[in-house]
């Protein structure tokens, strides 16, 4: 078996015609010599001024050679996301086409791979018009090959979704372990053995079968995973097809029990409180990819506010949910399902298109089958501030959730309300977050930035009234968002708006409120870093960014940092 890293660098050039160009395929031809050379994984915005904010059509060529190639090789290209559209060609043949740019995705590549030289191309579409999720731009449309690529080959199959199962019982553990093999028909043999932390092996098994494959295993004494005591096991699995292994992998997982009693969430049946922090990724120099420096750096000064539970708006990729399990670090992942927001009057909306629709589930299972054996992950989002109020939303959202049930039912359902509009998510949600902004958005313009001379106070009382109302639910609240903008380096003693002091303010006097509510379960200020929102107008005060971040781009604390710090170390 032979594992290839695809990153590293890679040819680069602007599509300047797309539509004359339609049909191109520069994976036929040799390496083009004008092409500029680039690093995969990057944002083209960040490869120079002149990309920044290009909209459009992007092609991405490299060559790698394989010197060994068995006669019925399984060679699996993967991708960890490339935003937006992805058309993929090897050695002049086109592979397939991928959309959504979050998400990881695989195409078989073993009848066009070919041993020597192989040529790889990638046309990358980020045009807005093309984009169907997110419905609008709350976070830097960036382009590219933001996420890492590799190519696996194998002799005769592949090891493929695997998936463990691990809950406790007793005092131990109890659960199993599912592959799904190709070709479907071929008779393979699995095995299985978990290590402790330690190395020693506390189980092992084996199965033979075809198609989709389990083996279910029990172990007397298991240490749980908490964000306390992160505790990982790792299962080594060995496929084997007429004797003879071909594939083999090693994966980490965590033994844990997650449900809601309730308005509670518990954890090992214990109550859990989130201290969350809502974090778009962004930064100055790599923009949406996660250079593992910077992204270890931010977890490192989540540590030290005391957050114990990340939610992003798109999920994150492998090696930060590697991370996460090792951190003890909580996550709330969600599909960029955002803002989906057709009037409640109108129908044959985007809720009732099939191909959205399909679009969503897929999105939602790449999401799950990605991050499914990470203990760190605790809640599948399916979306964020939508009309969960639409009669058409019913059977979107009912499509989504069916999605995420048919692969995991050990972890919790949660979905971001706007103002709390949960719709039909109240009924499909485990958890039920609550966006909310009293005390900002009705206190300023956001066309200038000016403040509005009707709300001259903070007013929480819709805040109170809301928290009333949704505590009869019967479900744990999840604050999902809540801040104010606040212009980094602005102080004023008076807390004027868009100040860093009105900002602390804000938050000191949100979490008051919330900590007068037993139904709150969590709370997520939004967010840990300010980052690039091209749904903010550019005036008086926004200058691109979204300057809510308790940190600004350049990860600079605000006041309101300490006051975070205080209440979640507290
Ligand atoms: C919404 C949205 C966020 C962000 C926020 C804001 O709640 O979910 O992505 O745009 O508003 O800053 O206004």
């Amino acid at each position: 078996m032979q594992d290839l890293s695809l990153s590293g660098l890679w040819k680069f050039s602007v599509d300047q015609d797309p539509e004359y160009h339609r049909g191109c395929d520069y994976s036929g031809v040799p390496l083009l010599r004008y092409w500029k050379e680039v690093v995969v994984p990057g944002c083209w915005n960040r490869y120079g001024a002149e990309y920044d904010l290009f909209e459009g059509v992007c092609w991405f060529a490299r060559e790698f050679v394989i010197e060994d190639l068995p006669q019925a090789a399984v060679a699996k290209l993967n991708f960890e996301g490339v935003n937006y559209l992805a058309d993929v060609f090897l050695n002049g043949k086109k592979i397939g086409t991928h959309e959504g740019g979050y998400t990881p995705f695989s195409m078989d590549v073993s009848a066009a791979i070919t041993r020597g030289i192989n040529r790889l191309a990638v046309r990358v579409d980020n045009r807005r018009l093309k984009i169907k999720l997110p419905a609008v731009m709350g976070w830097y449309n960036y382009g590219g090959i933001h996420r890492g690529v590799s190519l696996r080959i194998t002799d005769k199959t592949q090891l493929n979704e695997i998936k463990i199962s691990a809950l406790p019982e007793g005092k131990g553990a109890k659960g199993s372990v599912t592959v799904r093999v190709e070709p479907a028909d071929l008779k393979v043999e699995l095995s299985a053995r978990i290590m402790d932390r330690t190395g020693e092996c506390v189980w092992s098994g084996k199965t033979s079968g075809a198609g989709k494959l389990e083996i279910p295993f029990d172990f007397q004494k298991a240490d749980l995973w908490s964000p306390v005591d992160p505790t990982l096991y790792v299962c080594d699995l060995e496929l084997a097809a007429d004797g003879e292994v071909v594939d083999k992998r090693s994966v980490f997982f965590g033994v844990r029990r997650l449900e809601t009693r309730g308005n509670q969430i518990l954890l090992n049946n214990e109550k859990i409180y989130l201290k969350g922090m809502c974090h778009v990724f962004d930064h100055p120099i790599c923009g949406m990819t996660f250079d593992p420096a910077v992204i270890r750096a931010d977890l490192d000064d989540l540590r030290a506010l005391g957050v114990n539970c990340m939610r992003s708006h798109f999920p994150p990729p492998s090696f930060v949910l590697d991370e996460c399990d090792r951190r003890g670090m909580m996550l709330w992942l969600e599909v960029p399902i955002y803002c989906l927001n057709p009037k409640s009057s109108d129908s044959g909306t985007v809720f009732s298109d099939n191909g959205a629709k399909s679009l969503a589930v897929n999105m939602v299972r790449e999401m799950v089958l990605q991050a499914i054996n990470h203990p760190s992950v605790i809640i599948w989002s399916v979306g964020n501030e939508c009309n969960a109020e639409h009669p058409e939303a019913e059977a979107f959202f009912r499509a989504c959730v069916e999605q995420v049930r048919a692969l995991d039912r050990s972890r919790l359902i949660g979905y971001a309300s706007y103002y709390g509009e949960t719709g039909c998510m109240k009924d499909y949600a485990d958890v039920i977050g609550i966006n909310q902004y009293w005390g900002w958005y009705d206190r300023i313009s956001q066309l200038t930035g000016d403040s509005l001379p009707a709300s001259k106070e903070m007013n929480l009382a819709p805040l109170e009234k809301c928290l009333n109302e949704k505590s009869k639910l019967g479900k744990p609240l999840l604050m999902s968002e809540f801040n104010a903008d606040a212009m980094p380096g602005c102080l004023s003693s008076s807390r004027d708006l868009w100040s860093e002091n009105y900002q602390a303010l804000f938050l000191e006097k949100q979490m008051e409120v919330f900590a007068r509510y037993p139904a709150v379960a969590g709370s997520f200020p939004f967010c840990y870093a300010d980052y690039r929102d091209p749904s903010k107008h550019v005036n008086q005060r926004w200058n691109g960014l979204n300057l809510k971040g308790l940190v600004d781009y350049k990860r600079k604390h605000k006041l309101a940092w300490d006051v975070i710090r205080r209440r979640y170390q507290a």
